[in-house]
């Protein structure tokens, strides 16, 4: 079977979030039928959204070739989220790692547990830049180019890091 090119927007603000990174760079790469073909760079980045006086966030993308189908691989981001003590209490609240499956192919899916292209991919900065840094060309269904997605919201509050690897 021909595999599906997927990115994965990866972000966490608690309990050392560069361990965190680190870890779940470690986790994508030793993914079941999946290949981790790019990771980003890290960002440091502001909270948007949740409540007041949360840490700032690291963020990244990575891009995995699989052939495991898009709930598969859902699942999968969820049981990495889950080893790294993901609780969820507070929507857009601290979290040690979140996993957003960003896009799997060009593929678009409307259903509330699971949303392709990611509903916010499109307006968030710490979204498009690492994704941008691993897939300059892309084009998100829906949205258009990814270079002209960059120039609407441009890198304020977002400080590129070094390498996590
Ligand atoms: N779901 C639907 N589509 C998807 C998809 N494409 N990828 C469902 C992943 N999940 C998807 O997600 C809630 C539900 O969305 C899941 O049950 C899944 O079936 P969640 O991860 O449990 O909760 P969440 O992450 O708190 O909610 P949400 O709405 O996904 O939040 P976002 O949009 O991920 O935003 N600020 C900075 N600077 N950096 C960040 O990384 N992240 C957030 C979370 C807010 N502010 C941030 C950051
Ligand atoms: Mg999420």
């Amino acid at each position: 079977m021909r595999p599906a090119r997927a990115y994965i927007g990866i972000g966490g603000n608690l309990d050392d979030p560069l361990l965190q990174m680190r870890r779940a760079f470690r986790a994508l790469r030793e993914l079941p039928a999946s290949r981790c073909v790019a990771c980003s760079p890290l960002y440091r980045s502001v909270p948007v959204g949740g409540p007041s006086g949360q840490p700032d966030y690291l963020n990244a993308a990575a891009a995995l070739d699989t052939t495991l189908a898009p709930d598969e691989l859902l699942i999968a981001l969820q049981a990495i989220e889950t080893a790294q003590g993901r609780t969820r209490t507070v929507r857009w609240g601290p979290r040690t790692l979140d996993l957003d499956l960003l896009l799997y192919d060009r593929l678009v899916l409307d259903e509330s547990r699971l949303t392709l292209p990611h509903p916010r991919l499109h307006e968030r900065a710490f979204v498009l830049y690492p994704l941008y840094d691993i897939a300059p060309d892309l084009e998100i269904p829906g949205h258009g180019l990814l270079t002209d997605l960059l120039t609407k919201f441009p890198q304020t509050a977002l400080v590129r890091l070094d390498s996590a690897e």
